[in-house]
């Protein structure tokens, strides 16, 4: 069978301007700015396929504010968004994974009405293994009358994100979206030089007998979640009745694009290593544009007994518990929250 290399192919700019023009959904400010942020992903592509010959590849001796060891290309990711996206006159600020503060935009440029913030690439561990890894964003509007904006104006709750989307760097890089009405994902054509919609409409579905945690975290975890796992692990002869499988890549962005996929459960729930954090993933450009996009898709997504998108953020680097993905799988991960005895810890978020 041929395969058509002439279809009439949707590119990334065109499915934005029908959602401004037929849709009114966004306005061409909020276009602009994710054409952008596109634009800086296709770089960060670039540079992390040609990490190892350019000698990019490793660590760079430095800690990021999260006490982190920063790999080289976790430092050129930062940059390429910074500097893609400060010239625009669409954004007031940008805060960033590695950044302590946020970025606000140079007094040369002209300020814009939108807050954008990104882990610029997400899934250290892999980045010198050669696995999947990917920039997470997020965009937030500012207040209206804000004359100075400072870090308190990205402290926004989920729900309030006007756009969130992540690229994926793996075999293909994968940019998937949400501007608010569904989800959409564009792949990278090289001959067409930019990205073009792969899937329209992206739906998780409601059942799934696949799961996505670290296990060698099991002994720290908190009962509830302790106790979905082991039924999952008990398979056909336990209460759940059915097998289960599990897969986990290790980083964020290419475990929730499988379950965007394909359906399946992804946590990293609070555990008792360190008891006064929520959780090891970040509030504000992990969870909430990952929870924004499952719940887009028909997905759930919650920190506990509670929706991420309602947690209201205090400080611009905060930890979230994140359990999200098909819906039967999530709610019954709520459930067991809320059987838990309600004084234990372990029902932050
Ligand atoms: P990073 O943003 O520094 O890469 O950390 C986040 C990553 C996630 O991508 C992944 O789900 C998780 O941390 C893996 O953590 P661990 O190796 O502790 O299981
Ligand atoms: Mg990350």
């Amino acid at each position: 069978m041929g395969i058509d290399t002439h279809r009439d192919q949707i590119n990334l700019s065109r499915w934005l301007i029908e959602q401004e023009r037929n849709h009114g959904r966004i306005p061409g400010s909020l276009r602009l700015l994710i054409e952008q942020v596109a634009r800086a992903c296709q770089r960060i592509s670039r540079a992390v396929s040609r990490a190892a010959s350019s000698g990019v590849l490793g660590s760079l001796g430095s800690e990021n504010i999260q006490g982190e060891v920063q790999k080289k290309l976790d430092v050129i990711a930062n940059d390429v968004l910074l500097q893609a996206n400060e010239w625009g006159g669409h954004l007031a600020a940008m805060a960033s994974e590695e950044l302590e503060t946020i970025h606000t935009i140079p007094h040369r440029f002209p300020r814009g009405e939108y807050l954008l913030m990104f882990d610029p690439l997400d899934g250290s561990s892999n980045i010198d293994v050669n696995v999947t890894i990917g920039t997470i964003f997020s965009v937030l509007h500012l207040a209206e009358g804000a004359a100075n904006v400072g870090p308190e104006h990205f402290l926004q709750p989920g729900r309030k994100q006007v756009a969130a989307g992540y690229c994926t760097y793996g075999p293909q890089t994968t940019l998937v979206l949400t501007v608010g009405h569904g989800v959409a994902e564009f792949t990278l054509d090289f001959d067409e030089g930019g990205f073009v919609l792969s899937r329209d409409h992206v739906q998780i579905p409601r059942t799934t007998h696949e799961f996505s945690i670290n296990m060698s975290n099991m002994r720290h975890w908190a009962p509830p979640v302790r106790r979905y796992i082991d039924e999952c692990l008990a398979g056909s002869l336990g209460p759940r009745g059915n097998d289960f499988n599990m897969r986990w890549v290790g980083s964020m962005v290419a475990d929730v694009h499988r379950v965007l996929s394909r359906g399946g459960v992804f946590l990293y729930p609070w555990d008792a290593r360190e008891p006064d954090r929520a959780g090891k993933l970040r509030l504000m450009y992990e969870a909430n544009p990952m929870a924004l996009l499952v719940e887009q898709a028909g997905g759930m997504a919650i920190a506990g007994t509670a929706r991420i998108l309602d947690i209201e953020p205090t400080g611009l680097h905060q930890r979230a518990a994140v359990m999200l993905g098909s819906t039967e799988e999530v709610a019954l991960l709520q459930r067991y929250h809320a059987e838990q005895d309600p004084h234990s810890h372990t029902t932050i978020g």
